[in-house]
Parts: structure tokens; sequence; C-alpha cells
């Protein structure tokens, strides 16, 4: 099966301990995600959607207590446990592993083993990392056909590097007592059971390319981050790529398949990625990325040929929706796509508004990257593509600004860690809730926070042409609870003036908490934004902002001795320089 004696051992091992009745090793190729999908026909795993109007279009309906990220149920497994950090749970390994493998005992019984090599990354690239995930949900291994570079070349570079990460997954019995999803980083292991749901069974994803990946990164000088990587080339033609991190439902998709608006000929996007890249400092001196993924995992509700139509032409084929709900006619729908009332809820119930929203609120599309209009080429390139600017954005409905730049690399590691964000359905819990997410990465990143921020400092060192690092708010509201700012497409009028800045073309208003667009220098042509709404959108409250200082003087504070002096004295600065404001 493979000259990778370590894999085969594997693999051995594994199939000893749960018993399964087969074991396929994934290829890859089209015949056998053409069998898999016939096989969840057969057994109701998926649900044919129309094939007229959506060919090879599926439907799958999860179980209902396993519909997102669990993360109190998600372990950072360190032998030392202040390596895992306070924004990690923390299992001792040994205890960790006798507890899930005792789960694993027999769990694959009756079922097919599936062993699916992947590569995160481009297959040519030395920035690129692979993977081995064993799993027994035959839709894992379809939906890691899609989302990464799946097969014989990922499982050819593994047996030329011998290195990989290795990823246990079983669907177990589904209940959320027994599931867990456990990081050995220190084995460059995964061990997930019990949920069938992406971000908790597709390994390669948040498992292995933010968990493992950041703790990997930080020994081996790069960044594993949660954010869209996107191309932004003005009507001259030049081209400039933007890093963005946002929490999980906060836009991410949307805005790295953003639709220039009518008064913008000229611009064109090009779509990297819209979750995950992996930064490297370049010889340059300039920061380069890769988007380790090759497909989007999406949020659908929302999504409407208003507010996305690239996704909505990408989704017209070949996707695996899951929980979403379904029209007569055996269409996918969602709040959002249209007026229409569907006829059966993402539970395949008759459709009944009493029940709550006919799709789930994290109903997800799987579809390859390629399939996106604005889907770039340069996602290919082993070399990734060099990052103007890095962007972190949160849902705050008050406080933060439309837009703010920092004032420095040091300034801009202030900012990422001081994010907040309202919360989304992407995890279970309660929705809109406003906590600190420090780099969009709270849920992902697999070592200490302190160590963390010290891993960015160090790196902006190193870097002779570093990105500008900027904040953003598309969610601001008015006191009646009204966006401030349209959003969607909208947004590439900030990411212009974010260009300028990076460009030295225009000039901002300074303050303590960072520079701000002077009066005109966002571009309302066109728009109906009054300039009201835009003084309260590039405008901050010094008082508000001291207090939400002395928040995130504290919040820094409950990471300890790990945290790095220069981000308490960047805190000070800026509390110093408000005072300074609140006093005059
Ligand atoms: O479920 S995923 O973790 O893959 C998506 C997300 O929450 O960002
Ligand atoms: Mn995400």
């Amino acid at each position: 099966m493979t000259s990778n004696q370590a894999l085969a051992d594997w693999v051995r091992d594994v199939a000893a301990l749960t018993q399964p009745d087969r074991i396929h090793w994934c290829d890859g190729s089209q015949a056998e995600y053409d069998a898999l999908i016939a096989d969840m026909l057969q057994t109701g795993t998926l649900i044919e959607l129309d094939q007229e109007t959506r060919p090879r279009c599926y439907l799958h309906r999860s179980d209902p207590s396993d519909v997102a990220r669990t993360e109190h149920l998600t372990f950072v497994c360190t032998p030392e446990r202040d390596d895992a950090g306070p924004n990690n749970q923390w299992m001792d390994p040994t205890e960790a592993h006798a507890k899930v493998d005792a789960l694993f005992a027999g769990a694959m019984r009756g079922r097919t083993l599936y062993v699916v090599p992947y590569c995160m990354g481009p297959l040519d690239s030395p920035l690129a990392r692979c993977g081995v995930e064993i799993t027994d949900s035959p839709y894992v291994a379809a939906s890691m056909r899609i989302m990464t570079r799946m097969g014989r070349p990922a499982l050819e570079r593994i047996e030329r590097e011998g290195s990989f990460v290795r990823g246990l997954h079983s669907l177990g019995d589904l209940d959320p007592e027994r599931r867990f999803i456990m990081h050995f980083p220190q084995e460059l292991l995964i061990k997930s059971i019990g949920s069938g749901y992406g971000g908790n069974a597709l390994l390669g994803k948040k498992c292995h390319a933010l968990r493992i990946a950041s703790y990997q990164a930080r020994q081996e000088g790069w960044l594993a981050e949660h954010m869209l990587i996107m191309g932004v080339e003005d009507p001259q033609g030049r081209l400039h790529y933007i890093a963005a991190a946002f929490p999980s439902a906060c836009g991410k998709t949307n805005m790295a398949m953003l639709i220039p608006p009518v008064e913008y000929r000229g611009w064109k996007i090009h779509t990297i990625g819209d979750d995950i890249a992996w930064l490297h400092v370049g010889d340059d001196g300039r920061l380069w990325a890769i988007n380790p993924e090759a497909g989007f995992f999406g949020v659908a509700p929302g999504t409407s040929r208003h507010t996305n139509a690239n996704a909505v032409d990408m989704l017209q084929h070949d996707t695996i929706f899951t929980n979403v709900a379904m029209t007569a006619d055996r269409r996918p729908w969602w709040e959002g796509l249209s007026d229409e009332t569907p006829a059966f809820d993402w539970q395949g119930r008759p459709y009944d508004p009493a029940n709550g929203p006919a799709a789930h609120p994290n109903s997800r599309f799987t579809v390859s990257a390629k399939q996106c209009p604005s889907w770039s080429p340069a996602a290919e390139l082993a070399s990734g593509v060099p990052i103007t600017a890095i962007i972190f954005g949160g849902r705050r409905a008050s406080l933060a600004p439309l837009v703010l730049e920092a004032k420095s690399w040091q300034h801009g590691v202030l900012m990422g860690a001081a994010m907040a964000s309202e919360t989304t359905a992407a995890a279970t819990g309660k929705v809109g809730v406003t906590r600190r997410d420090p780099m969009a990465m709270q849920p992902f990143c697999g070592y200490h926070f302190g160590d963390y921020w010290a891993h960015w400092l160090a790196t902006g060192a190193r870097l002779s042409k570093a990105p500008g690092i900027y904040q953003v708010n598309w969610f601001r509201r008015d006191a009646q609870g009204r966006f401030l700012w349209p959003g969607y497409g909208e947004n590439l009028r900030v990411l212009k003036w974010i260009i300028e800045r990076c460009q030295g073309a225009v000039d901002a208003a300074h303050t303590p908490v960072g520079n701000l667009p002077l009066r005109g220098g966002i571009d309302l042509t066109g728009l109906d934004v009054s300039h009201d709404d835009m003084r309260e959108l590039t405008h901050i409250d010094p008082q508000a902002w001291l207090t939400e200082m002395d928040e995130v003087a504290g919040f820094l504070h409950g990471f300890g001795p790990r945290v790095p002096q220069v981000l308490h004295d960047e805190r000070e600065r800026v509390s110093h320089g408000l005072r300074n404001i609140t006093a005059g």
C-alpha cells in the first residue's frame, strides 16, 4: 500500500484497535469519488439534489446534535500544561490517549476504514505540508478530496519526504458525551471521535492547518493563520495581495470573492483562499502566503446573488451541501438566498416556520476553489503570493471604526491580540456574545497565546518590507441597530484606502489607537451612506477606547508572564495617548 513503513505500521495498529470490516487507501481519483458518492446515496448519507439544474450536487443532513465545532470538547495535549496556554483546554497526553483510545476500540466495526493522504498547499510547494487522515466516514473522505490535494500525489510526497501529520477520525456513536477533538502537537497527531462536522472531522482544516501547523510554524519560523487571501487588481493592472483574519462566519468567504461595485470598473479580485493562510518570510524580506486548502467550506445562509454572486455561480454544480433546506423540486435553499419557501428544512421535516430557520444557521457548502469565477491560478504558485497588507476584523456593533491603521508592526500585533467579536453559529454555544478573539485564532491557536504573540513580534522583526496592519469592522450599528456600512462589494472602497496607505498615496488622521481615513478618504461615489454615518464610522470615542484599553490590559495580563513586555508597553502607549486627549 505504501513504502512508508511508519504509515503502514500506523494503519495496521489503528485497524487492530478500531476493527473495521474493510480498509480502503484513497487514490483521489474521480472514479473513487464517484464510488463514494454512489455508496452514500445508497445508504442515505447523501440525498440527490435536482441533477438537471444542479449536476453532481448532493445534500448531507448531519446528526442534529452535530452541526458546529465544539470548542469545549477540543483539547491541546502537551506534556506541560502551560505550553497549551489559558487559550486552550488542556489534557495530559497520556490521559488523553487512554481516554480516546478506549472510545476508538472497535469503533469501526461494520465500517470501512479510509486512509486519506493529503497535501495542504500546492503539491510542489516547499511551504506545503502533508498529512494522512484515517476516517470511517465516506462523507469525510469525499470532502477531503474537495478541500485538499488528496490521494496518490500526496502519498508520493509523503513517501519522498517521510514526514506527515497523522489524523485519526471516527464518527463513533455521535454521542456528544463521547465526542473529543484531541491534538498532540509534539507528536504531530490528531485524534477526533464522535463528530462528523467539518471543523471537527475534516482534520486537514482547523486541526492540522491551524492548531498543529501553528505549533509547527513557531518551531520552524512561519505563521499559520485564520486568514483569507485575496488579490486586488487596480485599474492600472497593479496587483496587491491582502491577508485578512476574521472569526468564523464573519464574511471571509464573501470578502475573498468580492465583486467590485459598479463604480469600480477596472478593478478585479483574485481569490486565493477564504479561511487559512500559511505565511513565510521571503528572502526578499516580504511576507509570502499560500492557501493550504483547495476548496471552500463556506456558510450558506446569507449567500445570494446580491451578497456573493461568485459563490452562487460556483454552487451550481459539483457541490456537497450540509444541513441546508430543500425546495419541492430538490434545489438547495437557505435563508437569504431567495424569497421562495422551501419544502423541507435542514432536518428533512416539512418546512414549518415554527421550527425555526429552514436551513441551519451554520449550514455549509463544500466546493472546489477552482469553481469560483474569481479563483486565481496564483493559488497554485509554489512560492505563494507576496502580502501588502494584513487585516484583522471582527463583528462589533459599537466602538470599532470601519478601518484603523496600525502605527507599526508592534502596534498591529496589539491590535490583533485585542480583537473582539460577537460569537456566531460556527461554534456551539450562545450566539452574539462579544468575546476576545485574538487574530481570530482563539479556537485555533495550538499553543500559548503569550508565545504566539512573541512569535508574531519575532516574525515582524525578520521582515524588511513588512505588510501594513489594519483593523476593520463591517458590522458597526447605530443606536437603533441599523448597520452603518453596506458591506459586501462596497468593502472594496476600504481596501482601496488601505492599498493607497500602503503606497503612501493618501494622508490619514493620527490618533493613539491608530490612523483613520480623513474626510473624503474613503470614496463614497454612488453610495448611499450619509456624511453623519461616515463620521460615526471613521471616528473614535477616546473615553470608550480608554475603557477598552483597560479591558485589553486585563486580558493580556490574564496570559501571565509569557506575554511579551512590548505588548504591554504598546498598550500603555495607546492608553497614555488617550488619557492626554480626554484630559485635554
Ligand atoms: O467548521 S470549520 O471550523 O471548518 C469552519 C469555521 O468555523 O471556521
Ligand atoms: Mn474558519
